[in-house]
């Protein structure tokens, strides 16, 4: 459809008997193959996959994890939805110093911090040990959701596991492309009592497997976390692992 209508307006470039039509071989390639690769003109989504000066990659690809800190570019409403208009974590906690840390993202709503030493993420309460100076995405609340264009390698149902921490059991669901939602999942509260340090009952981590399965499609997907109950997790990624072709007999399920 672009490649037609941008065909259409080159033999309409006017006042010129001789167009350099080789000029723009280049530039229609490159603008067929980015909306093509992004699936922007399959589905009709206006967001984009994200990338900046350090992450290059642009869409994430299954199997394998997808950072939850890297979702779509096109701001609220369309690549994601935040309960209020300030990054809680990046330029505020982790006040602006010119670092690519404490500067990720934070004009954006969504609310973003990092995973730290000094007792603070390294505690002795995790569940699972994990990396410092990891992006993650806090400060959640029901109704927030994050959308990611993925590239998925394989057709098939997928394991999904998450990488979290949350102060009180809460629920999160994935929907794919828009048209399907999980039923709604529950993500085990890390609270741990014998820690007496408050806050840092934000920063209890673990690693869940099977918080759901999922049947994805070869190619470009969207995929979309909602908080759905309680809220106050964080996420530092999601991890796709795949199971198979047919749908698992076992676990907790999938869309159905
Ligand atoms: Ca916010
Ligand atoms: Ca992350």
């Amino acid at each position: 459809m672009m490649k037609r209508f941008l065909i259409f307006r080159l033999d309409r470039l006017p006042g010129r008997k001789q167009v350099a039509w080789w000029k723009y071989i280049f530039p229609l390639f490159s603008i067929t193959f980015y909306c093509c690769t992004t699936g922007r003109l399959s589905s009709g989504y206006e967001g984009l996959p994200y990338a900046d000066k350090v992450y290059k990659q642009g869409a994430q690809t299954i199997p394998g994890k997808i950072q939850c800190e890297f979702y779509d570019l096109g701001g609220e409403g369309v690549a994601y939805h935040d309960s209020d208009s300030i990054n809680s974590g990046s330029g505020k906690l982790n006040p602006a110093d010119g670092s690519y840390l404490h500067e990720f993202r934070m004009r954006e709503h969504v609310d973003i911090s990092f995973t730290k030493a000094r007792d603070i993420d390294d505690n002795a309460y995790n569940m699972v040990k994990p990396e410092m100076d990891q992006l993650y995405v806090g400060w959640t609340h029901p109704g927030e959701w994050t959308k990611y264009t993925v590239y998925v390698k394989k057709s098939g149902w997928y394991g999904v596991h998450v990488m979290y921490t949350a102060h009180d059991t809460g629920q999160v669901s994935i929907s794919v492309n828009d048209k399907f939602d999980s039923s709604p999942r529950d993500v085990p509260s890390t609270y741990a009592a014998q820690d007496t340090v408050n806050w840092r009952q934000w920063h209890h981590w673990n690693y869940l497997e099977d918080l759901a399965f999922i049947p994805l499609k070869k190619g470009f997907q969207t995929l979309t976390l909602h908080t759905v109950t309680n809220g106050q997790m964080n996420y530092d990624y999601l991890d796709f692992t795949y199971f198979g072709k047919k749908k698992p007999s076992f676990g907790k399920g999938s869309f159905e």
